[in-house]
């Protein structure tokens, strides 16, 4: 194992030791057991907006099969029908934001809140699953850079375009502020694409 999977897998345990120990409350029920339909031609198959917001926020301590459906309707979801997943990103940002022991200080968390509201906010913005990019802006240095500034985030940069780049190690970023509600922090141990990839040169990313 590469001492950057060890990391990583460490990291992972040492996460999954802290939910344990420190859950904080949604007090959200869940809801998972529906079996979406087959899509017809031209349905929505899968979701390219924000990075992670399925695979990690969509039920990941469910059983498998439970877990996969959920997931699978989430990717297949009408921009319409995308409020119904607030419930479930929210019970689930209650758990990210007990990994570092503090609850309430999670991007976006209402620390006054009652426990049903509490991550209520977050839920909603990550619902609407649309990556939001300044087109008239040319720096582009920060993941989510529009919506951090639009929410005015400490540590959100100005003027950014926002968007991820492939350069962008949005993981960690995402994570960190899940987590601590700060844009670093939070490290899986990987800071970049094995294979080397472009801001300005068609495809930008390299082959496979
Ligand atoms: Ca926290
Ligand atoms: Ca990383």
């Amino acid at each position: 194992m590469s001492r950057n999977l060890q990391s990583l897998a460490g990291a992972i345990a040492a996460l999954a030791l802290c939910v344990v120990l420190h859950g904080c409350s949604s007090r959200v029920r869940g809801t998972s057991r529906e079996l979406p339909a087959r899509p017809g031609l031209g349905a929505p198959v899968d979701r390219i907006g924000r990075a992670l917001t399925g695979n990690a926020l969509i039920h990941p301590l469910g059983p498998d099969d439970v877990s996969d459906r959920r997931k699978e309707a989430y990717n297949r979801a009408a921009e319409a029908d995308w409020p119904q997943f607030t419930e479930d990103l929210q019970r689930t940002l209650a758990l990210y934001d007990s990994f570092d022991g503090t609850c309430g200080n999670q991007w976006r968390a209402d620390r006054n809140a009652a426990p049903a509201l509490r991550y209520r906010a977050l839920a909603r913005t990550l619902a609407d699953d649309r990556l939001w990019i300044h087109s008239k802006l040319a720096v582009c240095t920060q993941y989510l850079a529009v919506e951090l500034a639009e929410l005015a985030t400490p540590g959100a940069a100005t003027a950014d375009c926002g968007g991820r780049t492939p350069g962008h190690d949005a993981v960690d970023v995402f994570r960190s502020l899940l987590v601590l509600g700060k844009t670093a922090g939070v490290d899986d141990g990987i800071a970049q694409d094995d294979h080397g990839t472009s801001t300005a040169e068609f495809p930008f990313l390299a082959a496979p």
